[in-house]
């Protein structure tokens, strides 16, 4: 709301006007307020005459951008009935009339009460009263009264009495606008109201300095001048942030070094990310350290980033027609996320000079720029030279400091004819099935020896197949070969440069004299046949450095500390997962060398399917010992994780692998005791590999080992009868615990002889009785598991025998689809089956299986005699009321079994 004419304003137009009043009965006086003060009042009071028309006229009033006006008057009204005699002429109100025009009226100009309009007739709600004690007292009216819409430039007010006793005290003209104002960050100007106070007036507002518009600001300006419903806004520009509806160049009072401030708007300044700084005030952006960039894409609030570093463990490896390069991305990636790789490739002389970038002849898979994987594939490179290959990482700064920019190098040579590294290898021994080479290591001035590869095939065969076993040390026994048959063996090299070429052939035959390994040859070492045990662990361990060793977590505990998985760092190459035994602190002497004693056993075998040994940490604590990682665990857990979920050629596939691995320790003279699911470990490609050695160590260790009449500890379930009477333990011992080792397989991880106490599996083995078949296994299995579990150890077939058969049956699959479930061939009498406990009623047999309590159900479904159950399938046991799936299991797995009885006595021998 706006004044125009104050009061005292208003008064001077009047007072000074007087001149120009029509009639003379308004007078000017000046009275003076409680404090002293003057007060300007017009009075009229002609109340005892009848017809009074007095008239009271301010001067011209210029309208402005008036467009309403308002007219407040305070004055005081004398109540008729207090002043005794004039009934009749006394009046109580006055009237308000107006008159427009353009321009002030010239002072000798006529009045014409005619030119003015009626605004309204003023009445009064107070009037003079007379107290009690007879003091007059003043009631002030106060009236407010609208005009307009006012046209002309402007215009004259009147007061008319008509009779009444008046005395006005002030007279107030005013017209309303809403008021300049800021408003988010815009200035908006006044604004007067439109006459229709219905609608509102839409006001632009401009922008205040250094600000800039997002949304047009606007704000509607109402009748009553009140700015309404703001819209849009202004925002700070770059460099300036708000305060109290400016925008002024600031962090506090300014932006100081350190400091910027990226975007328009109002938000405040923000201090320099990492690795930048502003050295001026009013920063609109920090600028990097020296080595570090920002991409134009990069917003100013994001660190300034850098080169990466080289990358790391450039490695390669070849073959004929590929070279394989691989390494690990750089430590440091300058602190982006966009680590991509380059490989450039120099063919280079002889001496490894004068190098030439490669020509376009040689392919990279999938590219040679923009890599986003650390490996690249490069064919069609040119046999018999020598390359540099540099890999180069980069990130989104790298465009903008290329002098920085950091490369790994690895120079490769082709040369398959290069000298070899390996001189005369020699045949150490041979068994049937076995070659033990050994060789010289030729002087190797330039990278040391990473392992050796050697080739083989029969010479028969010339090369139409060869197969080829890896070692670390220049010695190999290689198994598996056919008996009396020659070999031809070469052996290559491979340092951190690749392969050196092949050493000359060398042909050996196999032996035929005798199955056992030849007296006096190179076999395993019993480690306790060394004065000094840790000796032994010299010889057949390697010394880690344990900063090599990097623990990520404990996966299990074993009985002389926890078993750990981690990575392995090997020179030269990427980090190999592997599993950390480690010994917990406190140990006794005795303690520390059986904890080791496995790693001089293990540290012997080399062979795909034995747990490899990857070293020994002896000279600091805690003694560990350092493994291949397997990635599925041990093999019983792991079955039992994943019942049902393998085809029967995976399974056999396993049961081969540890065959393989067996073959390989009954080669070389070491008997394993305790060979069972649970010390075989599985790895992802489900290769199973034989774990646990340390002899009675094990046995110790093994929960499944129980103390026998002879003082041993054993694991009854799964050793051989001899083993258990009069401790001889054998490689034929061994066969029978790998007879077991099927069962668990083919039953995925079942309890062989189930609840069965462990008297009860030594007197049921000896009176004949063999675990039956599992549901869904091929008879052709359970045929080899019998032969296995052949009283007569003599009889049971040797490792590389199983691995043959086991080999026929994966070539030949067709020989699996014969399930035991459908042998229907049954004993015709209980002397069929010599072997095997004679069970008299369905009541023994169940008795014999620990299923009694199912007695009552099979006599009750008219099951009575033997031959009666003898066609029962699982529909039919469940039908009868077996309703555990275990249960249902075992019954059918036993009626499968005698079943079998009859099979089996008929095998004396195993030929494949
Ligand atoms: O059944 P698991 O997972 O497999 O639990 C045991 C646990 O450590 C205690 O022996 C696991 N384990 C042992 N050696 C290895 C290995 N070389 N790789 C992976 N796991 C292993 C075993």
């Amino acid at each position: 709301m706006h004044l125009v004419v104050e009061t005292t304003y208003l008064s001077h137009y009047l007072s000074s006007h007087t001149s120009v009043l029509c009639s003379p009965q308004w007078d000017a006086i000046t009275e003076m307020d409680e404090h002293n003060r003057p007060i300007h009042t017009f009075q009229v009071c002609h109340v005892m005459e009848p017809n009074q028309n007095n008239w009271l006229r301010t001067n011209w009033i210029p309208r402005q951008a008036a467009q309403k006006i308002y007219v407040e008057l305070r004055f005081t009204l004398r109540d008729c009935n207090s002043i005794p005699w004039v009934s009749g002429t006394c009046k109580e109100t006055f009237n308000l009339l107006y008159f427009e025009t353009d321009e002030p009226q010239g002072a000798n100009a006529h009045f014409h009460p005619n030119d003015y309009a009626k605004i309204d007739t003023i009445a009064a709600d107070e009037s003079f009263t007379q107290t009690d004690l007879g003091d007059r007292v003043l009631r002030l009216n106060t009236e407010v009264r609208e005009v307009g819409p006012i046209a002309r430039k402007g215009f004259y007010l009147a007061f008319q009495d008509v009779g009444a006793c008046i005395a006005l005290v002030s007279v107030r003209v005013y017209y309303k606008k809403c008021p300049s104002t800021l408003r988010n960050l815009a200035a908006f100007p006044d604004t007067v109201p439109r006459v229709d106070s219905s609608s509102l007036v839409e006001v632009r507002g401009a922008c205040v300095e250094n600000a800039e518009e997002r949304d047009t600001p606007r704000l509607y300006c109402g009748a009553d001048g009140d700015w309404l419903v703001p819209l849009g806004r202004c925002v700070c520009s770059i460099g300036y942030e708000e305060n109290d509806n400016l925008c002024i160049e600031q962090c506090g009072r300014r932006i100081l070094p350190g400091f910027y401030k990226a975007f328009a708007g109002n938000i405040k300044c923000s201090k320099c990310p990492p690795h930048s700084s502003s050295h001026t005030e009013g920063s609109a952006q920090c600028h990097c350290e020296k080595s570090y960039y920002r991409t134009s894409k990069d917003p100013p609030t994001m660190s300034c980033t850098r080169l990466p570093s080289s990358p790391r463990n450039l490695v390669f490896n070849i073959n004929e027609t590929a070279l394989f390069l691989e390494w690990t991305p750089p430590s440091d990636t300058g602190g982006r996320k966009d680590v991509t790789y380059n490989v450039f490739c120099f063919r280079c002389g002889a001496d490894g000079q004068a190098c030439e970038p490669c020509n376009s002849n040689v392919r990279f898979i999938p590219r040679s720029t923009g890599l986003t994987s650390t490996s690249v594939v490069v064919q069609d490179f040119v046999v018999h030279a020598n390359y540099t290959f540099q890999i180069e990482a980069l990130n989104g700064v790298s465009g903008l400091g290329r002098s920085e920019r950091q490369l790994a190098n690895i120079t490769v040579s082709t040369e398959q004819a290069g000298p070899s590294l390996v001189g005369v290898v020699r045949k150490d021994w041979a068994s049937q099935t076995s070659i033990a080479l050994s060789w010289q290591e030729t002087e190797q001035p330039h990278a040391a020896i990473l392992d050796y590869e050697i080739k083989y095939y029969e010479k028969e065969q010339e090369q139409l197949s060869y197969s080829s076993t890896r070692t670390k040390s220049p010695s190999v026994i290689v198994t598996g070969l056919n008996p009396s048959t020659v070999y031809v063996f070469h052996v290559r090299a491979r340092t951190i440069a690749g392969y050196s070429s092949y050493s000359p052939k060398f042909e050996f035959a196999t032996g035929d004299e005798s199955k056992l390994p030849f007296p006096g040859l190179k076999t395993y070492i019993d480690p306790d046949t060394y004065e000094d045990p840790s000796q032994a662990v010299h010889e057949f361990a390697k010394e880690i450095d344990p900063s090599r060793i990097r623990i990520e977590r404990v996966i299990g505990a074993g009985e002389f500390g926890e078993v750990c998985s981690g990575w392995l760092r090997i020179p030269g190459k990427k980090e190999i997962p592997v599993a950390i035994k480690t010994l917990k602190g406190g140990y006794t002497e005795r303690q520390r060398r059986d904890f080791l004693r496995e790693s001089s056993i293990m540290g012997q075998f080399d062979n795909p399917n034995i747990i490899r040994l990857e070293g020994v940490v002896t000279k600091s604590r805690p003694v560990m010992i350092v493994v291949e990682y397997m990635e599925n665990g041990s093999l019983d857990s792991f079955l039992r994780k994943h019942d049902g979920q393998f085809t029967v050629i995976q399974l056999v596939g396993m049961l081969r692998g540890i065959a393989s691995g067996m073959m390989y320790l009954s080669d070389i003279g070491y008997v394993h005791r305790d060979l069972a699911a649970r010390n075989i470990l599985v790895d992802d490609n489900l290769v199973c590999k034989v774990s646990d050695f340390g002899l009675s160590r094990v046995l110790e260790d093994d929960p499944e080992a129980a103390y026998t009449t002879t003082g041993g500890k054993i694991p009854i379930r799964w050793t051989a009868p001899e083993a258990i009477a009069y401790r001889k333990f054998s490689s034929a011992s061994d066969a029978w615990s790998y007879g077991i080792v099927m069962w668990e397989v083919m039953s995925y991880g079942e309890r062989p002889y189930w609840e069965m106490s462990n008297q009860d599996v030594i007197l049921s083995i000896e009176e004949g009785y063999r675990l039956p078949a599992p549901m869904g296994c091929p008879v052709a299995l359970h045929q080899l598991m019998l032969l296995c579990w052949q009283k007569e150890r003599s009889r049971r077939p040797q490792f590389n025998d199983v691995v043959s058969f086991l080999d026929k049956l994966i070539c030949n699959p067709s020989s699996l689809l014969t399930l035991v479930e459908d042998v229907n061939s049954f004993p015709e009498s209980p002397e069929d089956m010599p072997d095997y406990p004679l069970f008299i009623s369905i009541g023994d047999w169940l008795d014999s299986i620990k299923m009694s309590q199912y007695k009552n159900n099979f006599i009750a479904a008219g099951y009575t005699t033997l031959d009666s159950i003898s066609t029962m399938s699982i529909d039919d046991v469940r039908r009868i009321g077996v309703s555990l799936i275990g249960h249902q299991r075992r019954i059918v797995s036993s009626i499968q079994a005698l079943r079998l009885q009859f099979l089996h006595v008929q095998q004396n021998g195993f030929h494949v």
